[in-house]
């Protein structure tokens, strides 16, 4: 099912965080792609026919120029890293990579799935308050961990100054940081690398506000 151009496809949304990673990816990559709008709000992700190509009903997924699906935004990345390795999204040598992987975890396993929709909508159904303080509570608790990892291997970026995967994972995560309302003061590392890596093109052009599926109000405040 891959598309008439020939074009690789994503399946993503402009809010989720998982999407924005690959997004990242991809402008690093210098990929050109499908944007294919899955929303979350109207549950589209549930659909008969999104399920059928993620059968978890979760975005990203990602349609290969021959057709093969891929989930996960971080296999998906690991793929993209295989089949173009220029401006490499992993480090040399196995300790570096080993710390990237980390950071990349941290997010992608421990912090990232407890603030997810499904997971807030069965904590606490509609209650926004009640929302925002779970999604609060467990960022919170994983920045903590997070900045203290990051003094330990950040320079300009997470780890030292070149770019890698555990930037693309942390941009995202701050987005969301925000929109729980996460107070920023106590994580001052997370908070300098956000802000520089937000100046850059790649970054700008995955961000959420950038993308198709954003209402033009949130557009307005795109970096
Ligand atoms: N581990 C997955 C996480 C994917 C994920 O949780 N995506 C969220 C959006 S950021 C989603 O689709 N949520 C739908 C739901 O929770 O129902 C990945 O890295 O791709």
């Amino acid at each position: 099912m891959a598309s008439e151009e020939s074009k690789p496809i994503l399946y993503n949304y402009f809010r989720s965080s998982a999407s924005y990673r690959v997004r990242i990816a991809l402008a690093w990559k210098g990929i050109d792609y499908e944007y294919r709008e899955i929303s979350l709000l109207t549950g589209t992700n549930e659909s008969d026919e999104y399920l059928k190509v993620n059968p978890f009903g979760k975005v990203p997924a990602f349609v290969t120029k021959d057709g093969k699906v891929l989930v996960q935004s971080e296999a998906i990345m690991d793929y993209l890293e295989e089949i173009k390795p220029e401006r490499p999204m992993l480090p040399k040598g196995a300790i570096h990579r080993a710390q990237v992987r980390a950071i990349v975890q941290a997010i992608a396993c421990d912090i990232h799935p407890l603030q997810n929709l499904a997971v807030l909508k069965h904590v606490a159904g509609d209650d926004v308050e009640k929302r925002t303080e779970w999604a609060n509570y467990w960022i919170n608790k994983g920045f903590t961990g997070l900045e203290t990892m990051l003094e330990q291997t950040a320079g300009t970026y997470c780890l030292g100054d070149h770019i890698t995967m555990a930037d693309m994972f942390l941009v995202p995560m701050v987005q969301n940081a925000h929109r729980w309302k996460v107070d920023m003061k106590p994580f001052p590392l997370i908070t300098r690398i956000n802000n520089t890596l937000l100046t850059l093109p790649e970054f700008k052009s995955a961000h959420p506000f950038n993308q198709p599926d954003c209402p033009d109000e949130l557009k307005k405040n795109a970096p």
